[in-house]
């Protein structure tokens, strides 16, 4: 005999009842909080940095996911900072894997719990199963198996919190750093002023384009809602899912602690990290347009990894940040076309830029 596959259906959480919302001078607002759920599977009392932002997202994902959730976490700092030996932060089951093994192994899981409902050896429902690997993981070591098991369609979500470089073993470059960010394998000096010198590959692109049968979407920690929601849509799609987080990393971008969620917002209002969900359905991708478009020294002046830049890289990143305004259809504004010009800059560390409110509170 088999029996059927009953699946959950998460709610999404309201966008627009913003009670209590309060605005920056752009008209953003800061402090919006729908009534979220109290649950928290990832407990406090774990060990990652001060603002770090992977442990930002792992908070709001699994808060979105719920109890009735199996989660798995490949090598990274979100594996070494959040367990030792018998003891972990999560109230739901979890499993390290290999760095290389975060595709498979959930595949695994999630063919395992498919069976085992079918032929009655597990009452179900079939619960949220989800991955969430570091970038070094999701984009490089592990990314085979990572495509294999959105290719075969695994119902699960793959998730890649992305701090843009190896953070773990001493923030080595990974194939997510952006152009000029130093890191401990891209130093600038004499040779290569810039420190390193390629564009990021683009991780989610490359995940819609080669998996079209899967719901594919990038977000950041500065849009908790946008997260919380994308989670759920990934998890309800019937199919596997991936998502592409955005999570400063505070040791080693070198920012003051309390300007995680501010990153998280200035990184898609500099045109850097475009937010979209991919639906494969309709096999079309949706843009998110930002109420404010600035240059991109708004963004990389808040951190250290780029105090090195000269004026030539920093209009290098412009032109970067113009083709992406491009490319998900917003029109470029005549001041940020002509930032595109070294003429225009002088050295980042001595550029002016537009200072977020409440700087330095809680540094
Ligand atoms: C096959 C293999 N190569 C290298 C390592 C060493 N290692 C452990 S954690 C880590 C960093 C992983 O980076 P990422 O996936 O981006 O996660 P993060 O540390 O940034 O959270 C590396 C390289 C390993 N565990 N396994
Ligand atoms: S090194 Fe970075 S990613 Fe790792 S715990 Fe610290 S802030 Fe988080
Ligand atoms: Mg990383």
């Amino acid at each position: 005999m088999t029996y059927e596959v009953i699946r959950h259906q998460l709610p999404l959480f309201d966008e627009d009842g913003r009670a209590g919302a309060t605005d920056d001078e752009h008209g953003r607002d800061l402090y919006y909080l729908p009534d979220l759920p109290e649950e928290d599977p990832y407990a406090a009392g774990h060990r990652t940095c001060a603002g770090c932002g992977p442990a930002i997202q792992y908070r709001w994902v699994l808060k979105a996911a719920g109890q009735d959730t199996v989660v798995a976490g490949p090598t990274g700092c979100m594996y070494v900072a959040n367990s030792t030996y018998l003891c972990t932060p999560y109230t739901v089951p979890w499993a390290h894997t290999p760095i290389a093994s975060g595709g498979s192994f959930t595949s695994g899981v999630a063919a395992g719990y498919e069976a085992m409902i079918r032929k009655g050896r597990y009452p179900g429902p079939y619960p949220n199963i989800l991955v969430m690997a570091g970038d070094g993981s999701a984009s490089d070591i592990g990314i085979g198996s990572i495509s294999g098991a959105l290719y075969r369609n695994h119902d699960a979500l793959f998730i890649c919190y992305d701090n843009e470089c190896y953070a773990n073993t001493g923030i080595q470059v990974s194939p997510t750093t952006p152009y000029a960010g130093m890191t401990t394998f891209t130093p600038f000096g004499k040779a290569i002023p810039e420190g390193n010198k390629l564009p990021p590959k683009n991780l989610a692109k490359m995940m819609a384009e080669g998996h079209p049968h899967c719901y594919v979407a990038t977000t950041t920690v500065g849009y908790p809602v946008d997260l919380m929601n994308k989670t759920r849509k990934g998890l309800n799609h019937v199919g596997a899912a991936f998502l592409h987080c955005y999570t400063p990393c505070q040791k080693g971008w070198v920012y003051q602690t309390s300007m995680t969620v501010e990153l998280g917002r200035r990184v898609v209002e500099s045109g850097l990290w475009p937010v979209w969900e991919y639906d494969p359905a309709e096999r079309q991708y949706h843009y998110f347009y930002p109420p404010v478009q600035r240059p991109v020294t708004d963004y990389l002046a808040m951190q250290g990894r780029f105090g090195h830049m000269l004026p030539e890289h920093v209009a290098t990143m412009q032109v970067g940040a113009n083709r992406n305004w491009e490319a998900i259809g917003m029109d470029v504004p005549a001041p940020l076309r002509d930032l595109e010009d070294p003429g225009r800059h002088q050295r980042l560390k001595d550029e002016e830029y537009s200072m977020p409110l409440n700087r330095g509170a809680g540094a």
